[in-house]
């Protein structure tokens, strides 16, 4: 919604009164189109300002859909209407972006390929950084207050630039495998190429309605999205992001699924992806820019994966939130099932060596526990408790030290140090009463780590690793995932892939 809009319209006389009622269906339709639809597009489904849609919104709640109608949002292009429409009219319109469209929305090759933006196609920018820095110790902090992102120097801790994302960003950003590129995935299904030589949005595309993530294939060719609207998952080149395949996901019988989430699979040079609706986990290999899908029945909906370091394993958590399955990935059976009552956070699981074995740790959503299980016999062999459900653990091959925040519940500003070789808290930090402390990540060698306060007047704070002291915030607006170029181009045991 610009003002520049708005205010033309009334200076021109098109609206009537400063202040406008909707009384009727029809007429909150209308001043959806007269106001809204200029960046939200006429059919919701987006433009310069983010989709209006249900599914779309399921993360806002009602009253902070008014207030962003009637106050606008900071540091973005959208401002407030509340000289405009009465209180009426904007819950009018606030409700009627939560009613689900009459005909479902399509977003197939032509709406894809049209949405294609190449400001600066590749081989057109030096290849040299602009800048001093290590390149491999840099770290990307996305910043959902505002939708920013900063980037990071891992040495000195100084921002280096700050730029706007696209609204909503999720999942983590996933780099190029010299690093010198990241993709970032939006809620909305903009995938985002940015060069961190130059500092600049280099490609852009739509690949969905409503996307969960992106997967970055390991030698750097592909880009895989992964789609809940439409449900499609959908293979660009990574080079300038031209669509290349759009994949139904579909099981046969004409049922359709959303897709969960897409992974890569580096050993295995596929992807991987975790279907909502069907119970099916599929690989997806590309040969000659052409996707060759392989489906592994499972015995249950899959949701959430990890994978052992080598790629042989998958585990899912079952949808009742109950246990974990361990699926062979050569043979596509069901190997071992976990008990993990407490819906495991498996996306969010790190592995260590512990006693000579391998051993890999979940957070649970629902319960205050930390789940460790033997990699080789697929035994829990501890269940930690925790102060409440935590979301993100984090460590590094280098610290003895795991970290787990308490996400939610009345102990959601806390976040357990746990020692890796004894299994038990050592230390529970509570960097900022009241906020949310939550998602670590280590710089390249596992000295010092960053852990985010999740606020609008939040912070990302370092921490000496081995010390645990605090040594300086840097403000940032609701900073949630931190991203570590050398931990994630090498695949770090310690952090997610
Ligand atoms: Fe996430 C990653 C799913 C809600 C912040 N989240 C992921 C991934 C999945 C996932 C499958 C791994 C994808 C990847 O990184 O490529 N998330 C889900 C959900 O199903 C859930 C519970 C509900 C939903 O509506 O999607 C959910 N996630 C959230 C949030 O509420 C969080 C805290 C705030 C937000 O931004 O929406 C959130 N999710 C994150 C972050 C990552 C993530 C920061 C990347 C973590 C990382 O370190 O790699």
């Amino acid at each position: 919604m610009q003002q520049t809009l708005k205010t033309l319209m009334l200076t021109a006389g098109l609206l009537a009164s400063p202040l406008i009622a909707a009384n009727t269906d029809a007429q909150t339709q209308a001043l959806y189109q007269q106001h809204c639809a200029s960046c939200h597009g006429s059919d919701r489904l987006g433009g310069m300002g983010p989709a209006l849609l249900p599914d779309n919104l399921s993360r806002l709640k009602k009253d902070q859909a008014e207030d962003a109608i009637r106050n606008g949002r900071p540091a973005t292009q959208m401002l407030g209407f509340a000289d405009t429409l009465d209180a009426e009219s904007i819950t009018a319109l606030a409700e009627y972006i939560y009613q689900p469209p009459a005909q479902e929305p399509v977003w197939g090759k032509s709406e894809i390929t049209d949405s294609h933006l190449l400001p600066h196609p590749a081989g057109s920018l030096p290849d040299k950084p602009a800048y001093e820095a290590d390149m491999m110790n840099l770290f990307l902090v996305v910043e959902i207050g505002d939708h920013h992102v900063t980037l990071l120097d891992g040495d000195s801790m100084e921002p280096i630039h700050r730029f706007a994302s696209r609204y909503a960003l999720h999942g983590g950003p996933k780099y190029s495998p010299d690093g010198r590129y990241v993709y970032f995935g939006s809620r909305d299904g903009w995938i985002t190429k940015y060069d961190l030589y130059n500092l600049k949005v280099v490609a852009e595309i739509r690949a969905g309605i409503n996307m969960r993530n992106i997967a970055v294939s390991a030698d750097g060719e592909h880009v895989m999205a992964a789609n809940y609207l439409p449900h499609t998952l959908v293979l660009f080149d990574a080079k300038d992001l031209n669509l290349l395949e759009i994949i139904p996901v579909e099981n046969g019988a004409e049922e359709s699924s959303r897709v969960s989430a897409v992974y890569t699979a580096p050993p295995r040079n596929s992807f991987i992806a975790a279907l909502k609706d069907i119970p099916e986990a599929w690989e997806i290999t590309v040969e000659n820019d052409k996707a060759k899908v392989r489906r592994m029945q499972t015995d249950t909906w899959l949701d959430d994966f990890f994978f052992d370091p080598g790629y042989q394993h998958l585990i899912g958590a079952a949808r009742d939130g109950k246990h974990g399955l361990v699926i062979n990935m050569d043979t596509g059976k069901t190997t071992a099932d976990l008990p993990l009552p407490g819906m495991p956070h498996l996306g969010s699981g790190i592995t260590w060596d512990y006693q000579g074995t391998r051993v890999m740790a979940t957070p649970h959503f629902r319960t205050g526990a930390v789940s460790i299980i033997d990699m080789d016999t697929w035994e829990v062999i501890k269940t930690l408790e925790t102060a409440g459900p935590g979301f993100f653990m984090r460590s590094h091959e280098n610290s003895r030290y795991a970290w787990v925040d308490v996400f939610f519940g009345p102990n959601k500003d806390k976040v357990h140090v746990i020692d890796k070789q004894t299994l038990e808290i050592v230390k529970t930090l509570q960097p900022a009463p009241g906020k949310v402390a939550a998602h670590v990540e280590f710089d390249r060698y596992g000295k010092k780590l960053l852990l985010s306060i999740w606020d609008d007047e939040g912070a990302v704070i370092v921490y000496d690793a081995d010390t645990l002291k605090e040594e300086k915030r840097i403000p940032m607006n609701k900073p949630s995932g931190k991203y570590n170029v050398w931990n994630k181009i090498n695949y770090e045991e310690g952090t997610s892939h």
